[in-house]
C-alpha cells in the first residue's frame, strides 16, 4: 500500500486529484492507496464533505482516510508528498509578498517531513511559486535526499504539447514531449527544438515564428488566459498533470521519451548554477529514480530566454534567504 499526502485537500485542484487518485490512476490499479490529507483547520468542514464524496465513490483501491491539521501527524509514514494548498496571490499583492506568505508554509512543512517522513519519500509541489517552495522544503528537511524533491512543470509540458498538436493538426500521441526549461513562471522556456512530431523536428513542421512569438508566450500565459474565461484558476488540468508526473516517476520511460520535471540543478549537463529547482527532461530510472537528460540543444533565443528564467530563480531564492 502507499500512502500518500495532499495539501490542500477542500481545495478546487483537490477536488479533481483525490478522485484520481483513488481511482488508481497515479500509481495503477495494483497498488492500494491511504490517503493523508493536510487542510486549515477553518477548510475541514468543507474538506469532510470531499471525504463523503470519496467513501461514496466506493473505490476498490481507497483502503485508509486520514484528514488533519497538523503535518507532523500527517506525513509519518508517507511514501508520496503532493504539497498542493498554499496561500493565493490576493488582489496589489506583489510576487516578492506571495513568496514571503508561502515561505512559512513551505518551512513548516519541509520541518515536518524532516521529522517524521519516511526518507525515502517523494515529493511534488505545486503550490505557487512552486520552484521556490520546494527549494524552501528541501532545505528544512537536510534528512531527506535533495533529489527526491520536484516541483511540478508538467501542466505546461502538457499544454505546450497540446497546442503544437492542435497547430500541426495531429493527434497529441504524434508529439513528443516538450521539455519546460527553467521557472514555472512566465520566464519558462517550452522548447520547440528538440522537440518532434512523428520524429520529425517540429520546426520543420511549424513556423519558427509561431514557435517563437505564439507558442511560447500562450503556453507561458495559459493559466491567466483561463482564470478569465472561467473565473477560476485552472484545476482538473493540474490534478491531471499531477497525475501524469507522479505516473512517470514511477513507470519506466520508454526509449526517446522524456519528461519535464523542476529538480535540483546540482551537476546538470547544462550549465545552470546548482541549488536552483530548475526544470530539465527528465526520465525515470526507476520507481521514483530519475535522470536528467543530456544532449539537448538550445539556440540563441532559447539560450537567452533560459538564462532570464534562471536569474528569476536566483531572485527568488535570494529573497527567501532573507527570511529562512
Ligand atoms: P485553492 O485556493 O482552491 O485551494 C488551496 C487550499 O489549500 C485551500 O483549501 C487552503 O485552505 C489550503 N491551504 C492553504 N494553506 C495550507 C496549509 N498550510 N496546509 C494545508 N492546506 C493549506 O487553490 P488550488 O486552485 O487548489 O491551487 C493550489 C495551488 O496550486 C496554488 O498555489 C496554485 O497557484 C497552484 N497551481 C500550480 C500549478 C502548477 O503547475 N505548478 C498549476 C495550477 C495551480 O495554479
Amino acid at each position: 500500500m502507499k500512502r500518500i499526502a495532499i495539501t490542500g485537500g477542500a481545495g478546487q485542484i483537490a477536488y479533481s486529484l483525490l478522485f484520481r487518485i483513488a481511482a488508481g490512476d497515479m500509481l495503477g490499479q495494483k497498488e492500494s492507496i491511504a490517503l493523508h490529507i493536510l487542510e486549515l483547520p477553518e477548510a475541514i468542514d468543507p474538506l469532510k464533505g470531499v471525504i463523503m464524496e470519496l467513501k461514496d465513490c466506493a473505490f476498490p483501491l481507497l483502503q485508509e482516510i486520514h484528514i488533519g491539521s497538523n503535518p507532523e501527524e500527517l506525513f509519518k509514514d508517507i511514501d508520496i508528498a503532493l504539497l498542493v494548498g498554499a496561500k493565493p496571490r490576493s488582489p496589489g499583492m506583489e510576487r516578492k509578498d506571495l513568496l514571503r506568505e508561502n515561505a512559512k508554509i513551505f518551512i513548516e512543512q519541509g520541518k515536518a517531513l524532516e521529522k517524521v517522513a519516511n526518507e525515502n519519500v517523494r515529493v511534488l509541489v505545486v503550490g505557487n511559486p512552486c520552484n521556490t517552495n520546494c527549494w524552501i522544503a528541501q532545505s528544512f528537511a537536510k534528512r531527506i535526499n535533495p533529489r527526491n524533491f520536484h516541483a511540478m512543470t508538467r501542466l505546461d509540458e502538457n499544454r505546450a504539447r497540446a497546442q503544437i498538436a492542435e497547430k500541426a493538426n495531429v493527434l497529441v500521441k504524434d508529439v513528443s514531449p516538450i521539455t519546460i526549461w527553467g521557472n514555472h513562471s512566465s520566464t519558462q522556456v517550452p522548447d520547440y527544438l528538440n522537440a518532434t512530431i512523428n520524429m520529425q523536428p517540429v520546426k520543420d513542421r511549424l513556423e519558427l515564428k509561431w514557435l517563437q512569438e505564439t507558442m511560447i508566450p500562450q503556453v507561458q500565459n495559459r493559466g491567466a488566459e483561463v482564470l478569465k474565461a472561467r473565473g477560476k484558476s485552472s484545476a482538473a488540468s493540474a490534478a491531471g498533470a499531477i497525475i501524469d508526473a507522479v505516473h512517470d516517476l514511477y513507470h519506466p520511460t520508454a526509449p526517446g521519451e522524456w519528461f519535464s520535471s523542476a529538480v535540483l540543478s546540482n551537476g546538470n549537463p547544462y550549465g545552470i548554477q546548482d541549488d536552483l529547482i530548475f526544470s530539465f527532461p527528465c526520465r525515470s530510472t526507476g520507481p521514483g529514480e530519475y535522470e536528467i537528460v543530456s544532449g539537448m540543444e538550445w539556440d540563441a533565443f532559447m539560450q537567452q530566454k533560459i538564462k532570464t528564467s534562471e536569474s528569476e530563480l536566483v531572485e527568488e531564492r535570494s529573497n527567501v534567504r532573507n527570511i529562512i
